[in-house]
């Protein structure tokens, strides 16, 4: 039976609440999917995090990672198509380190691609009435760091991703875009789903012009 680990964030930024973390322990606490699922919710915190997600990924030995952190202004769930071994932080994360124009994985390539198939998780999850776009950029902050270690850190054969999700409904900055939480948890829980039963990803048309 293949294993899942699904991990959020803290809140960062001087904000009270994340809801990457908030919807991990919701989808934790409503699972009732046949696999073993092991769910965290991350420090946001570069050296932090990747060393939990690398000792994460070593206990349970995942055959499916997906990470998760959120995106603020952004409109719609994104699932991310390439972390880049790119570290610029243009704020201090949680524990005051700010980091610049320096590698995630000191020898690892410059970019990787998303493991999972990131074209039929967006299609399920738009496909149940829920935003969700494909996305070209996971930044060059924490969670761009975590994506790159997640796929850097899986044994071969086991594959991972990255989906940033927005603000939820009621924590938004006035006039951000938001989703009500349990749409973000119920994402959550159709990308995990269609990441164990697709292997071949779809061949459909996805990309952007500029
Ligand atoms: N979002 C930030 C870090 C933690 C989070 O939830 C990011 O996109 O890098």
């Amino acid at each position: 039976m293949p294993g899942v680990l699904l991990t959020g964030f803290e809140p960062f930024a001087g904000d009270a609440t994340n809801p990457s973390g908030d919807a991990v322990r919701l989808v934790a606490e409503r699972w009732g999917e046949p696999e073993p699922l092991a769910t965290a919710v991350l420090p946001v915190s570069f050296d932090t995090a990747a060393a939990q997600l690398r000792q994460l990924i070593a206990t349970h030995d995942p055959d499916v990672v997906i990470c998760t952190g959120l995106a603020g202004g952004r409109s719609g769930i994104s699932v991310e198509r390439v972390a880049v071994n790119l570290i610029d932080a243009r704020i201090p994360d949680n524990a005051g380190d700010q980091p610049v124009d320096t590698r995630s994985v000191a020898d690892g390539p410059a970019a990787w691609f998303s493991t999972l198939p990131v074209k039929a998780i967006a299609a399920a999850v738009a496909g149940s009435g829920i935003p969700c776009t494909l996305s070209l950029s996971a930044g060059t902050y924490v969670c761009n760091h975590v994506f790159a270690h997640a796929v850097d850190a899986v044994r071969p054969g086991a594959r991972a991703r990255f989906i940033h999700v927005p603000w939820a409904a009621g924590q938004a900055p006035h006039g951000e875009p938001e989703l009500p939480i349990d749409d973000i948890a119920r994402a959550l829980v159709i990308a995990v789903r269609t990441a164990l039963d697709v292997h071949q990803d779809t061949a459909t048309p996805g990309g952007t012009l500029h």
